[in-house]
């Protein structure tokens, strides 16, 4: 044991030592932080490899380069301050994680002095006992200094054995982001969430990441004047459709409840699925609202979505502006532009109060930033709900059922009328890794593709799951004040995997074409409104960045002074040109441009020699998405809606929203507002609604399907057990998003 401290000492006391020994000892604070401090929603033996060896490259890298260094002063003051520098960086995310629950950005470093000042005072506070561990080393260090245990090394390493070190470093970065990005394809170029970067590429890493990113953003933000505006203004005046007298303000005043049907398609609409010879219907309870006299049904609504997926449909919907062609709006600028969202709008309009319910970490996707920017008051997280096991969540967050009925502490404390909008989640490939237990019973498709298999159990799942709230809100009466409106983020089943899922939906994987996945990518958009009785599917061409217009005229707020790109999707001036966010794709009632190639879009006939006045119709189409989309562009990437004045909008207040203790805060506001206090629970004699709320499991609903079968032979093992063991099966072969 004597012998070996005795080496150790002689081993960091030469440059070579100490350096390696230093990058050992961030690796091990990094890994303390990674495991006791951060959240990384680490899953799997692979993400939990990748995160150990991530701290070891850059570290290693800079650390490193000090040995270039001849001077013996020199090098141990660089190599210490270097040394402080790195560990600096992680001990303040450390602090800084423990009240944000995220990373700091370069942008939050930027952004405000108020933010920093508000830190180093709360650091102090947020500093606890256990973080000497931290500090150990700088102790153990002084003294072995002091007691000169250690020396200096005289001898500077020679130049073939530091470039080794570097070469070494840049080779084993090279691997990590290699491995990283099979874990999570297109990691840099999307960005998901900050957490995903660090357990990633370890916090050296992200810090470059973020200032990249701050970098880029900022020079398109700075390159862009008042000037541009002009344009933008005259699209958007020109653009204009008037709202339709028949739906003008008719759901004024009202709750506006979204709820975001995640990965869900069109097709699964009144869809049944046969499975050993019985027919079975995915949906029943969304098929009844697409028919409901009570519902606004669009049967050709599309997703607009690029890279950011989810976070796109959000953009799209909340500001009625597109995402990026690259990347997520929201990562890249939705915590810094200057948006004009929903919720602003009719909180400064009509007083209305604002949520979002999501059971997935509040960093995903940037949300916990952006939604600040759009207005939102609250932000219910995965840290307002139940905790998370693998009986009741999965990889992207908490089961529908479970966050919906968590979320009913938080609404019925909400003011009235309210904005909000459930993020579900449970729908969400690889599909089924969701479901256990008493959920598992819906049969699974037969196809040779398991993501495709599992994906009608988890759309009924979610029916059920919004079937569940539906009750709920009739039961407490909050139905009968709202406008509820189901929309699909974007595809559930990606384009590669179409041919497979063919079959299923009557048509031939042999002569599948791009003009077939174009019609895939139709989703769901409802509009229900308790009351109404003249609800009916509607044919017109429609996309998500036509939903805020059409909702803000549905509550009597003419939109024309917003600058978005969409149209009223009721309006009878709408016009029919849906743009797909891949530059020059669209899709109109006559036309599909898709996969480079054009088709009528009614008879799905492909146009190769089209006549002149077929040329020119597909053409004024190209043009009028691609200006649409380069007007979106220009606004979100040049950070335009801060020059404009005309919104007739009071500029936003953002250091008065936090996401923390929001319980507190609505129960805080109910009691100051007492006898008027809007929200529910005031309304219901200050009592808890909690109780109404009840999501039955697919077992519970399906009991015939669980009982034992008549012949004693079959009786000693149910279906029940069949299923669920074929279900873990399949969850488990695949795990990394398409
Ligand atoms: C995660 C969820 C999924 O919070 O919204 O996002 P997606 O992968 O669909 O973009
Ligand atoms: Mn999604």
């Amino acid at each position: 044991m004597k012998t070996f401290f005795k080496n150790l000492r002689q081993f960091i006391s030469t440059r070579l030592g100490l350096v390696l020994s230093l990058v050992f000892l961030i690796w091990l604070k990094t890994v303390i932080a990674y495991y006791f401090v951060f959240d990384l929603d680490l899953g799997g033996i692979y993400q939990h490899f990748i995160a150990l060896i991530s701290p070891v490259a850059t570290t290693l890298f800079l650390l490193g380069l000090t040995l270039y260094i001849k001077n013996t002063k020199v090098f141990y003051i660089t190599v210490s301050l270097l040394y402080t520098l790195i560990f600096a960086w992680l001990f303040s995310n450390v602090i800084y994680f423990r009240e944000f629950s995220d990373f700091i950005t370069v942008n939050t470093m930027l952004a405000s002095s108020s933010v920093s000042a508000g830190l180093g005072e709360a650091a102090l506070k947020l500093f606890r006992f256990v973080d000497l561990i931290f500090l150990f080393d700088f102790f153990l260090f002084g003294y072995l200094i002091y007691k000169k245990k250690i020396t200096a090394d005289e001898r500077p390493l020679d130049k073939r054995s530091s470039f080794a070190v570097t070469a070494l470093s840049v080779m084993l970065f090279s691997v990590n982001l290699f491995l990283a990005e099979i874990d999570r394809p297109e990691l840099l170029s999307r960005g998901f969430s900050n957490s995903y970067i660090v357990r990633a590429l370890g916090p050296n890493a992200f810090l470059a990441y973020s200032a990249n990113q701050t970098y880029s953003a900022r020079q398109d933000r700075a390159g862009a004047t008042e000037e541009d505006l002009v344009p933008v203004e005259a699209y958007v005046s020109e653009n204009y459709a008037k709202p339709n007298p028949d739906y003008y303000g008719i759901a004024k005043g009202r709750n506006v409840i979204y709820v975001h049907l995640e990965s869900f398609q069109q097709f699964l609409i009144d869809y049944q699925l046969e499975s050993e010879g019985e027919s079975y219907e995915v949906t029943p309870f969304l098929n009844s609202l697409y028919h409901s006299e009570q519902t606004l049904s669009f049967s050709n609504f599309f997703n607009q979505v690029k890279a950011g997926k989810t976070s796109d449909s959000e953009t799209l919907l909340d500001t009625g502006l597109f995402g990026l062609s690259q990347g997520s709006f929201m990562v890249t600028y939705g915590g810094t532009n200057t948006q004009v969202a929903a919720p602003n709008i009719l909180s400064q309009l009509e007083g209305y109060s604002s949520a979002v319910f999501h059971g997935n970490a509040g960093t995903f996707w940037n949300r916990n930033q952006t939604y600040k920017q759009w207005g939102y008051q609250y932000f219910f997280d995965a840290s307002y709900f139940s905790k998370q096991t693998s009986e009741n969540s999965f990889q992207y967050g908490l089961n529908d059922k479970v966050m919906l009925k968590d979320s009913i502490e938080y609404l019925e404390h909400l003011q009235q009328p309210f904005y909000t909008k459930y993020i579900t989640v449970s729908n969400h490939y690889p599909y089924t890794t969701s479901l256990v237990g008493d959920e598992v019973g819906f049969p699974l498709a037969e196809t040779e593709d398991e993501t495709i298999n599992g994906y009608f159990a988890t759309a009924n799942y979610l029916d059920a799951a919004v079937e569940a709230f539906f009750n709920y809100l009739k039961e407490t009466g909050l139905y009968d004040n709202s406008i509820i409106i189901l929309y699909g983020d974007h595809y559930g089943i990606s384009n590669s995997r179409n041919p497979s899922l063919a079959p299923l939906i009557g048509e031939n994987s042999e002569t599948w074409s791009p003009y077939d996945n174009a019609m895939l990518q139709r989703v769901p958009y409802m509009i229900h409104i308790p009351g109404i009785t003249n609800g009916k599917i509607i044919d017109t061409y429609a996309g998500q960045v036509d939903a805020l217009p059409t909702l803000l005229h549905l509550l009597g707020i003419d939109s024309a002074r917003y600058l978005q790109v969409g149209q009223d999707a009721l309006s009878p001036d709408h016009n029919q040109v849906v743009a797909l966010r891949t530059s020059g794709y669209f899709i109109t009632p006559t036309y599909t441009s898709y996969g480079g190639r054009n088709y009528y879009t009614e008879s799905g006939e492909e146009i190769t020699v089209p006549d002149e006045s077929t040329t020119e119709a597909i053409q004024e189409a190209r043009d009028a998405t691609t200006l649409q989309l380069s007007i979106s562009d220009a606004i979100q990437t040049g950070d335009l809606l801060r020059f404009y004045k005309d919104s007739g909008l009071e500029k936003l207040d953002m250091s008065k929203i936090s996401y923390q203790n929001s319980l507190e805060q609505e129960l805080t506001l109910e009691k100051e507002l007492g006898s008027a206090s809007t929200s529910l629970y005031s309304q219901n004699g200050n009592k808890s609604t909690i109780d109404l709320f009840n999501a039955p499991t697919y077992k519970a609903l399906h009991p015939e399907q669980f009982e034992p079968k008549e012949d004693p032979e079959t009786s000693e093992s149910s279906s029940e057990t069949e299923e669920s063991s074929s279900l873990e099966e399949s969850s488990n072969s695949s795990t990394s998003n398409p």
